[in-house]
């Protein structure tokens, strides 16, 4: 009984230590993930649907892992400066059911 009210005072006397890392919430800027490029490699092109196959890495703006999947260009003139194997990088935006390839440009 006399450690049960010794571990109950340690666990009060504890309290207040941990309440003091409340409040310190720092505020980060949204637009700088959705702006950040992704990478890829132009897989196949279809100029006639205007969409373009790539292999991708990461895409932090719209929470998405590395994959292989079909994107619709923005402009379907987009394509035109694009080969198939190409290292690119690119950023999509979602629209309705589709992801829109908004920008896309050769790797450096
Ligand atoms: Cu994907």
């Amino acid at each position: 009984m006399k450690n049960l009210l010794l571990v109950t005072a340690l666990a009060l006397a504890a309290t207040p230590a941990l309440a003091q890392h409340a409040g310190h919430g720092t505020a980060k800027p949204a637009a700088s993930a959705a702006a950040e490029p992704a990478d890829g490699e132009v897989r196949r092109i279809d100029k006639s649907r205007g969409t373009v196959l790539l292999r991708h890495g990461e895409i932090k703006s719209i929470n998405m892992g590395a994959m292989t999947m079909s994107f619709k260009l923005k402009d379907p003139a987009m394509a035109d400066q694009l080969k198939e194997g190409d290292k690119v990088k690119f950023t999509v935006e979602p629209k309705g059911e589709d992801l829109i390839i908004t920008s896309i440009r050769k790797a450096p």
